[in-house]
């Protein structure tokens, strides 16, 4: 561990501060981080402003070169940064490289991006006119980051508002400030390399709520990222709106696949297993609700149950282990009390059993619960890996339920059949902002524009043009004639 912290150069900041790191691995303490004295945010604002009218006026391309120097120093520290996740926040060791390639697949798209943020030419109605559309840097964007992908959700925001033109600054979960610290740390390297970007472009902000707060109440931050529960966005969303500023909400998810009578149900089982299972059912993507037609619910079943039962759960280090811990033990007893509650509801559990694997952490078995129907406790989102089964016989029907839940994060179908497939992704059909055919709900690309509907914040973030949310739209009409009419064919004569 000190060979870690040395190779990511936080070896320093992690002693002596007063907040405590634990591992979910086994609970031990495997840090203490300094916190952010709440009074030092209004000079870390200041900074960011003053940073921003800099940065802003610096070409876009050349912004894009400290991004493209971030994915080098992330490339050379992939192994060291992905360890960190696994040891912070749970994850097995492939998913801890995943999340870090990740994070090297956003500076890429960044990088090209930051030749590209093109706007519009629009026809005039008036001779010897010219309108065109210009994209403008809109100033610091806060990003507040939820402990299960704790830095490649930073990187989402941060390349994209840095080749935008913003500076950042970040508010960690108070879980995972360690990777945030190391994440700090490599860019600093990449910034030592550009050379010449101003001092507080990226900063870093770890506390509890009180620092989210004033990033949430301050007007010189017109953009706030935040992503995590439905319960917090409810609280981020309206104080950011009631400022004008601009909220990036992505909150909660309630995932379901639907699996039709022509599914290959080989790639089903295995698309289930690692959407409902894999980060231990902590991606805000994970499985939560299989909607399964009548006619192969059973076979379904049987195999994910016997699947369910070939699982290697323990230490997320250990070659082989695909489920790790929970981040801890209260998410461990709510995982419980869902459970609980689903079989109050009339749901037959299988699997769910606390597992004393590495003492100090939170293991369970991941839970496959058959439901009667979609009762309460399906509608909401349990962060860890319980799957709900429901039946089906139309797909109507089957979209019927899946849209009938308040989140709208991501969805997919397992068809053979295109007219179903089809139906799922138009205008009828599923009402999430991710709809996927053939594949499981998790694991997205980051070039396609990542969030959801309803519940889960409307936020749009990553690829597509997620990228003008963090910019201002600026229309310019330009009258190169020598005379000056009016639209609207308005006649105003002095
Ligand atoms: C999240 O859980 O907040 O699609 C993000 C996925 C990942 C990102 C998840 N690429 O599962």
């Amino acid at each position: 561990m000190t060979d870690l912290f040395n190779a990511l150069g936080i070896a320093d900041d992690a002693t002596g501060g007063s907040l405590s790191v634990r591992s979910p691995i086994d609970g031990a303490e495997i840090g203490r981080v300094r916190t952010t004295d709440p009074a030092a945010m209004e000079g870390m604002i200041l900074r960011a402003q003053e940073a921003f009218r800099v940065w802003r006026e610096v070409p876009a391309p050349r912004r894009g070169e400290l991004v493209r120097l971030l994915g080098e120093e992330l490339r050379a520290a992939k192994a060291d940064l992905g360890a960190l996740v696994t040891l912070e926040a749970g994850k097995i060791t492939s998913e801890g490289l995943g999340e870090v390639q990740e994070m090297i697949d956003i500076c890429d798209f960044a990088v090209g991006l930051s030749r590209q943020l093109y706007g519009l030419t629009i026809a005039s109605e008036r001779p010897g006119h010219r309108m065109m559309e210009t994209w403008h840097p809109m100033g610091p964007c806060a990003v507040i980051s939820a402990f299960n992908f704790p830095v490649a959700v930073w990187s989402w925001n941060a390349a994209l508002a840095l080749v935008c033109g913003n500076p950042v600054i970040w508010k960690p979960s108070e879980k995972t400030p360690l990777t945030a610290i190391a994440s700090m740390k490599i860019l600093g390297r990449a910034l030592a390399r550009f050379g010449d970007a101003p001092e507080g472009l990226v900063q870093l902000a770890i506390g509890g709520p009180e620092i989210g707060e004033t990033l949430v109440a301050s007007s010189a931050i017109p953009i706030v990222s935040a992503t995590g529960s439905t319960r917090m966005g409810r609280i981020v969303g309206p104080r950011v709106a009631a400022r004008f500023g601009r909220p990036i909400l992505e909150l909660g998810g309630n995932n379901a696949m639907i699996v039709a009578p022509s599914a290959d149900l080989d790639m089903a089982v295995r698309a289930i297993v690692f959407s409902a299972v894999g980060t231990a059912g902590q991606r805000c993507t994970s499985l939560r609700r299989l909607i399964v037609h009548h006619s192969v619910r059973d076979e379904l079943v049987g195999r994910l149950v016997k699947a369910y039962g070939s699982l290697r759960i323990g230490d997320p280090r250990a070659e082989g282990t695909l489920v790790g811990p929970l981040i801890d033990t209260a998410s461990r007893d709510r995982m419980v009390a869902a459970l609980d509650r689903a079989r109050a509801e009339g749901g037959t559990v299988h699997g769910g059993q606390v597992v004393e694997g590495v003492p100090g952490g939170a293991y369970i078995q991941p839970a496959l619960v058959e439901m009667p129907a979609q009762t309460g406790v399906v509608c909401e989102e349990t962060f860890a890996p319980i799957l709900y089964i429901m039946g089906y016989e139309t797909l109507d029907e089957a979209i019927a339920l899946q849209n009938a839940v308040p989140q709208g994060l991501s969805s997919c179908i397992f068809t053979l059949n295109l007219r179903e497939a089809e139906a799922f992704v138009s205008a009828a059909g599923s009402d999430c902002g991710i709809a996927n055919v053939n594949i499981g709900p998790s694991g997205a690309e980051i070039g396609g524009a990542f969030g959801g509907e309803k519940e889960t914040g409307g936020g749009r973030e990553s690829g597509s043009d997620a990228w003008r949310g963090y910019m201002r739209r600026q229309t310019n009409t330009i009258n190169w004639s020598s005379a000056l009419p009016l639209a609207q064919g308005v006649r105003f004569d002095i």
